[in-house]
């Protein structure tokens, strides 16, 4: 086999970079690679019955959700639905859950998610939560690990394109949000009605603040109006930088067109530096100005299991030439994609994907160029850095293309670079190139346990490819994205596993199983449901009309359904199947769905309420079924509807077995 050639996805310009850096310096990926040893068999085998030792939380890009891994096996152990309605269990299309997908555009029920970030205490994963953004229609998820589902989701106002989301502090104070695509913004709706071309003149960004409360609850805290540039990715300082947030920014050119070419000029484009802390005092001191922002928080009320949704109308945004301090720009090689934090906190690292260095910055660099007033400029009231004055260094030969880094606080960085398809090992100390590895293919993110923490776990790293060409049995012409499994415990990294993935993974986090499974819910209380519609005995199961509308009060136990014979529901009556699970054991879901119903199966854990909507449209009797094959006698356990005439006067009956 010919070794793969990743040309047909490249844009142009990645053409002359590869005639002058590639063919001279690295050449097409070597075979040698291409799989691993039985070596590395043996250090992915997770033997049946036995656990990984890490749960894996990959972006599932534009599924809208997040799929669970386990590492170092590969193996998908679960997909938590997040911004997608998903029919596995009916998220956002039960009653129950359709609220966390509401938004200022009405109910939006997918996105393209990209980047989980976990909770952190003290710089480290504390296993409570994975927040995640929506990058289409502005929002962030929070997702509880206690049972793995999502907890909330807060729109993001002013914002398009939340792109550089959703990262967090050292001690989740805040998760940031930056919006990826400026827009025209104006307290007055009319002047958003502006000529693209006059983008340069109109159009602004925001860099937003999530605070997060102790039990998780989000609000937008405030935002910081920003020039109209490409705010792309971001992570948090940590140790003496935690203060600080570093959020890349691309196109300084202010294009609006062709952006490959035309966003691509500059030799430098910059990192907006932001002192979170200091704007966070200024606001809670009463500094900046509340204007409109309207936006939904969604979350799941934890007493009745269900989700509820606000309207919030305003939000406050602090304008940095009023308030000189907490922003400034660092400037940086060439258009730049991610921003990593080294362990200590120290080092600013961005990968440039046009740019044939990696530039490292340095915090106290930064902090001294700050002190001496050491700028080259200014941006809308914004002071620039002076280049030369804050960079630590310039690692070379970190391949082209460079995206992300990752560390294994052995004093090493990984950083992926896409052109040259490779994962790139340097040294914190000297800033040389220490080793390198091919991957397959093009690499975007990559990931380490806890590796944009204060505390990395130096034993694994994923590489999140972008391209799979022939790495696997062929799909037709969609492929699922390859992940690559490398191991790093050692000098040389050496390719372990590849194994496709759901989605798109952008970035993902590797979280200690031991921090997540001691909290694990594995059902829920039936004393403690408070839902409003909750059916708690068999004997309280119950058909009730109200005007065109029927509530069936339904329980389900292995293997029936009470009540499972319902007469007097008419064509052009609005059925609502509020079914509880009454069984309190582990892993006893059973399901719901009715003939002819326009929305997804209910999938109802024992001791939870979901409630399906039917709206039944024919006459007939209707069967309906448990959709998860819960017992022996599963096949059993279904029931039938009979639909009557609208002008019918049969009347509501409702029996299970002989009861009536
Ligand atoms: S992205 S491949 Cu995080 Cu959306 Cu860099
Ligand atoms: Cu309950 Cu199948």
């Amino acid at each position: 086999m010919e070794p793969m050639k990743k040309k047909s996805r490249l844009v142009w310009w990645s053409v002359p970079l590869i005639a002058v850096f590639a063919l001279t310096f690295y050449g097409c990926p070597s075979q040698q690679n291409l799989s691993g040893s039985s070596d590395a068999a043996q250090k992915v085998y997770v033997a049946p019955g036995e656990h990984d030792e890490y749960y894996g939380m990959f972006s599932g890009g534009y599924s809208g959700q997040l799929p669970v891994y386990g590492l170092p096996s590969g193996r998908h152990l679960y997909t938590i639905p997040v911004f997608t309605q998903s029919a596995v269990n009916g998220y956002g299309y039960n009653e129950e859950t359709k609220p966390m997908l509401m938004t200022s555009h009405g109910y939006v029920p997918w996105d393209d998610a990209h980047h989980p970030e976990g909770s952190q205490t003290n710089g480290e994963l504390d296993g409570r939560w994975v927040f995640m953004n929506a990058n289409n229609t502005p929002r962030i998820a929070r997702i509880d690990l206690t049972n793995f589902q999502t907890a909330e989701i807060i729109e993001i106002p002013n914002s398009a394109g939340n792109h550089a989301s959703s990262f967090v502090t050292v001690n989740t104070e805040y998760v940031s949000a930056a919006t990826r695509f400026s827009i025209p913004m104006d307290e007055n709706l009319e002047n958003m009605d502006v000529p693209i071309s006059s983008y340069a003149d109109n159009f602004k960004g925001t860099i937003s603040f999530i605070k997060v409360g102790d039990e998780g609850q989000m609000s937008v805290d405030f935002q910081i109006l920003v020039p109209g540039f490409n705010y792309d990715l971001s992570h948090a300082g940590k140790g003496p930088s935690e203060d600080w947030a570093f959020f890349t920014r691309y196109n300084s050119e202010q294009a609006h067109t062709l952006l490959e070419r035309n966003a691509s000029r500059n030799d430098k484009d910059f990192i907006a530096a932001i002192n979170w802390r200091k704007a966070a005092d200024l606001v809670a001191e009463g500094a900046g100005e509340d204007i409109p922002g309207e936006h939904y928080r969604n979350y799941m009320d934890h007493d009745q299991q269900l989700a509820k949704s606000e309207l919030i109308e305003t939000v406050r945004v602090l304008d940095p030439s009023e308030h000189p301090g907490i922003i400034y720009y660092l400037p940086t090689p060439k258009s730049p994609h991610g921003v990593d934090v080294d362990p200590s906190g120290q080092y600013i690292v961005a990968g440039g994907k046009l740019s044939s260095v990696l530039p490292v910055h340095s915090f106290e660099k930064i902090q001294q160029a700050i002190e001496n007033e050491d700028y080259e400029g200014e941006i809308d009231g914004i002071p620039v850095l002076n280049y030369e004055s804050i960079v630590q260094a310039e690692v070379e030969n970190a391949g082209i293309g460079t995206l992300h880094t990752e560390f294994d606080g052995n004093g090493y960085a990984y950083t992926t670079a896409f052109i040259s398809s490779e994962i790139v090992k340097w040294s914190l100390e000297t800033f040389e190139v220490v080793d390198r590895i091919d991957t397959y293919y093009s690499p975007g993110h990559l990931m380490i346990p806890g590796g944009d923490t204060r505390n990395p776990e130096g034993k694994y790293l994923v590489a999140l490819n972008k391209i799979t060409k022939d790495r696997y049995l062929p799909t037709g012409p969609e492929l699922f994205h390859s992940a690559q499994l490398i191991d790093i415990s050692g000098d040389k990294m050496e390719l372990l596993l590849d194994f496709p993935t759901d989605g798109e993974p952008h970035y993902a986090q590797g979280i200690r199983a031991d921090l997540i499974i001691d909290n694990q819910i594995r059902f829920y209380e039936l004393e403690n449901n408070n839902h409003p519609d909750a059916t708690k005995t068999e004997s309280e199961a119950r058909v009730v009309r109200d005007g065109k509308n029927v509530h069936v009060y339904m329980t389900s136990i292995r293997s029936h359904f009470t009540p499972d014979n319902i007469e007097g529901v008419k064509v052009g009556d609005t059925v609502y199947f509020h079914l509880t699970n009454i069984e309190q054991d582990w892993d006893v879901p059973h399901g719901f769905a009715v003939m002819g119903a326009q929305t997804s199966e209910l999938l109802v854990m024992p001791g939870e309420t979901r409630t399906l909507v039917w709206n039944p449209k024919k006459v007939g009797v209707f069967p309906f079924y448990c959709t998860d094959f819960c017992s022996a006698l599963h096949q059993e356990m279904q029931g039938y509807v009979r639909v009557s005439p609208e002008d019918s006067d049969v009347e509501i009956s409702y029996r299970t077995g002989t009861q009536g």
